[in-house]
């Protein structure tokens, strides 16, 4: 269970290193059901497919990853873990008692190249009604600036919706124009050891680095909304875990943030990415 001290920083910074959130364990599942995954993608054409999201150079010999997609629905090893005690306890601390699931993801960056992530707010991809997600991210590898760890500014979750689309009005997916809103030279790494877990606001800029080194920094993520944010743009669920409620009641309102322009991302390519969708905008 997260601190009093722990949920005030979140609060006032817009994240938080959880030490040891899953057990070694619960870890071994974790990175063997990760190892199962990569084996399964061998089948998986070079362009990828809706579970996972290619690399350069991806192929049945070699296969090469930037992401699984949607991990819960793949292996009960990734679902354990998302919905167990230990870490809704910590999520419902942060976002309230009645919370629900939203998405999972499992982002690879693998070693020599594993791919950047540019500046964003997780909220423009998915908004909601209201402000109150956030996402656990835990480690299954040691991670830390020399293999691309996660980066934050702290404080930004308080700053509103940045923009994220181009002078077209293209969505990027990544911050476009707002180095006047924050500093990119205040971003924090949150380095963390195996078994650790990260937790950041759905509003707070967040990004990380190209992996240069020799190792993977694999990192599962789960995103949890509280059951009253209502997401704008409706899509179907991708799965029987999207929108489940885990903790609390469900709820018979939806409950609006206050006086804010909610910007909708908009449709994208099938089989889109954060990775593909950056990369097109910045070419
Ligand atoms: O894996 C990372 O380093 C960042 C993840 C992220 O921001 C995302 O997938 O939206």
């Amino acid at each position: 269970m997260l601190t009093s001290k722990q949920v005030q920083s979140f609060h006032e910074h817009g994240y938080l290193a959880v030490r040891q959130a899953v057990d070694a364990d619960g870890l071994a599942r974790l990175r063997d059901a990760a190892d199962k995954m990569l084996e399964r993608s061998r089948a998986t054409p070079a362009e990828g497919d809706a579970v996972f999201d290619t690399a350069v150079g991806h192929s049945a010999e070699t296969p090469r990853l930037n992401r699984v997609n949607h991990p819960v629905a793949e292996h009960p090893a990734f679902a354990d873990v998302a919905i167990s005690e230990r870490i809704l306890d910590s999520v419902c601390a942060l976002i309230g008692p009645d919370v629900k699931f939203h998405h999972s993801k499992l982002n690879m960056k693998i070693g020599g190249g594993g791919l950047e992530i540019g500046w964003h707010q997780d909220f423009v991809f998915f908004p909601h009604t209201n402000f109150d997600l956030l996402a656990c991210g835990i480690a299954l590898d040691d991670s830390d600036t020399g293999n691309g760890c996660l980066m934050v500014v702290p404080g930004t979750h308080k700053i509103g919706v940045l923009n994220h689309r181009d002078v077209d009005g293209k969505f990027t997916g990544k911050i476009t124009d707002a180095l006047d809103v924050f500093d990119p030279d205040t971003a924090v790494p949150i380095e963390l050891k195996a078994g650790d877990m990260s937790i950041h606001h759905v509003m707070v800029v967040h990004g990380s680095a190209q992996n240069n080194s020799t190792r993977p920094r694999r990192l599962f993520i789960n995103q949890y909304a509280a059951s009253d944010a209502i997401q704008l743009d409706y899509r179907p669920p991708a799965n029987d875990f999207v929108g489940r409620v885990l903790r609390g009641k469900s709820i018979t309102h939806a409950r609006l943030a206050g006086d804010v322009s909610l910007p909708l991302r908009g449709s994208v390519e099938k089989n889109s990415s954060i990775f593909k969708r950056q990369s097109i905008v910045s070419k």
